[in-house]
């Protein structure tokens, strides 16, 4: 069997976010977040599920690292729980709740593994939506203060930071559409939270410049390919718009200073204000670009929805799609690279995220045959090597997810992680799959079998 070899000091990496997998939703002072408040009410997620308990990794710490470490890994990326440091989002810092964050960073640079920290991975203060959330202005401060009192702690140890995962699902999920939390279905105050999310980012980045730390601070980004369907030119112009909303509307004003002008027309008096300075804050230079990618999609024109076009997933010859419907498509993880390095001229790339739920039941000690898993992550590592050779500075990959976890609305249903919890043991036993044996010889070889 050939083995891919990747580049020297290739970041193999695995992640994981704060309210998916932490739980002690209201220990040692945490205060409450938006996803604590929306998963207590009836009906806003599959089975009733919380994370109120989630992997109980706020109390197996140690022991997950002692699995990262055993599994090889070189970084870990996770996020930080802002209602856990900040209780009511401003203010009175919780000292337990930043001192947790405190000892997972000595733990991982005891085991040799690189942290890199996300300050918002959705989790935000219920008190500070309580005052409008992401949509009010003032938002931009609250998060540069959190981002200060983080920076302040961690930031000697940390070498790398991102400011928000995936703001395009904070804004329509949680305030376009409204399944995720905060639950509000207005595309007004989606747009406002684009460009909130937009400048707290550029002021986070700013912040941490001028307190001179030396680590890459950057953003992380759900992005996707979007082909049409034909080349009919309404279908064209679909995928266009759907790529716009999706892809351009997060990479264009950081990496070009502007937003897409075809898809700020179409949306009209739903764009958000901007004043004179706000695209140079937005467009500080980023050290690095995380690409959390999952999916690509053929886009038609439809008639019935306000961006006029219709989705099906683009699934590669041999590949099906996954339980969430979303079509597995490695060639397209090396397009989208390509495309960010042709039009975007991006800074260096991390994969983020990716990875895959599959239903493969454990055996009675707990152990998963996950086959599955290996061939999707095999196949979107040879895609990525791929990109490599093609020139793409793809400098880590991080696998979703270090273990099973609370995936949002659809709870504990799907199960994305290289490590099985038992979600109905008390004491959450850990079981690594096959998946995990598997990785740590890519790891160890940095190569993947062709
Ligand atoms: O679980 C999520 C993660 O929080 C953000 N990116 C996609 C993952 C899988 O849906």
């Amino acid at each position: 069997m050939t083995q891919l070899h990747f580049p020297d000091g290739f970041l193999w990496g695995a992640a994981t976010a704060a309210y998916q997998i932490e739980g002690a939703w209201d220990e040692d002072g945490k205060g409450e977040s938006i996803w604590d408040r929306f998963s207590h009410q009836p009906f806003r997620i599959l089975n009733g599920d919380a994370g109120d308990i989630a992997c109980d990794h706020y109390h197996h710490m140690p022991e997950d690292v002692a699995m990262m470490k055993n599994l090889g890994l070189k970084a870990y990326r996770f996020s930080i729980s802002w209602p856990r440091v900040l209780p009511q989002g401003i203010g009175q810092v919780n000292p337990p709740g930043l001192a947790f964050y405190d000892r997972l960073v000595d733990e991982l640079l005891e085991a040799g593994i690189v942290p890199m920290a996300t300050l918002n991975h959705w989790d935000f203060p219920q008190p500070l939506q309580d005052l409008g959330g992401w949509p009010n202005r003032d938002s931009i401060n609250w998060f540069t203060a959190y981002a200060q009192v983080v920076f302040d702690k961690l930031a000697d140890r940390i070498p790398y930071w991102a400011t928000h995962n995936e703001p395009m699902v904070v804004a329509f999920s949680g305030y376009g559409f409204g399944s995720f939390a905060p639950g509000i279905a207005d595309f007004s105050e989606a747009m406002k939270t684009v460009h909130h999310l937009h400048l707290a980012h550029g002021n986070a980045v700013n912040l941490y410049r001028q307190l001179g730390y030396d680590g890459q601070i950057g953003i992380v980004l759900n992005l996707a390919t979007f082909i049409p369907e034909t080349d009919d030119s309404a279908d064209i112009a679909a995928a266009k718009r759907m790529e716009d909303l999706i892809n351009g509307l997060f990479l264009d004003p950081i990496l070009k200073r502007d937003y897409p002008a075809d898809f700020m027309d179409w949306i009209g008096v739903m764009a958000p204000p901007i004043q004179p300075d706000d695209m140079a804050v937005i467009a500080q230079p980023i050290d690095f670009l995380g690409v959390n990618y999952y999916f690509s999609q053929y886009v038609k024109y439809s008639p019935h929805s306000l961006f006029k076009f219709e989705a099906k997933p683009n699934i590669d010859p041999g590949w099906g799609a996954t339980e969430k419907g979303w079509g597995i498509c490695p060639s397209q993880l090396t397009a989208l690279l390509r495309h960010l390095k042709t039009n975007y001229d991006s800074p260096p790339i991390y994969i983020t995220e990716n990875g895959t739920s599959l239903d493969e039941p454990a055996d009675e000690t707990g152990f998963v045959s996950d086959q599955g898993r290996i061939n999707y992550l095999r196949a979107h590592f040879k895609a990525a090597h791929d990109a490599i050779q093609e020139g793409v500075d793809l400098r880590g990959y991080f696998v979703w997810s270090l273990m099973d976890n609370f995936e949002w609305a659809e709870g504990y249903s799907l199960r994305f992680g290289l490590i099985h919890i038992d979600f109905e043991n008390p004491q959450r036993k850990r079981t690594p799959k096959e998946s995990f044996a598997w990785y740590q010889k890519v790891i160890e070889n940095n190569a993947v079998g062709d």
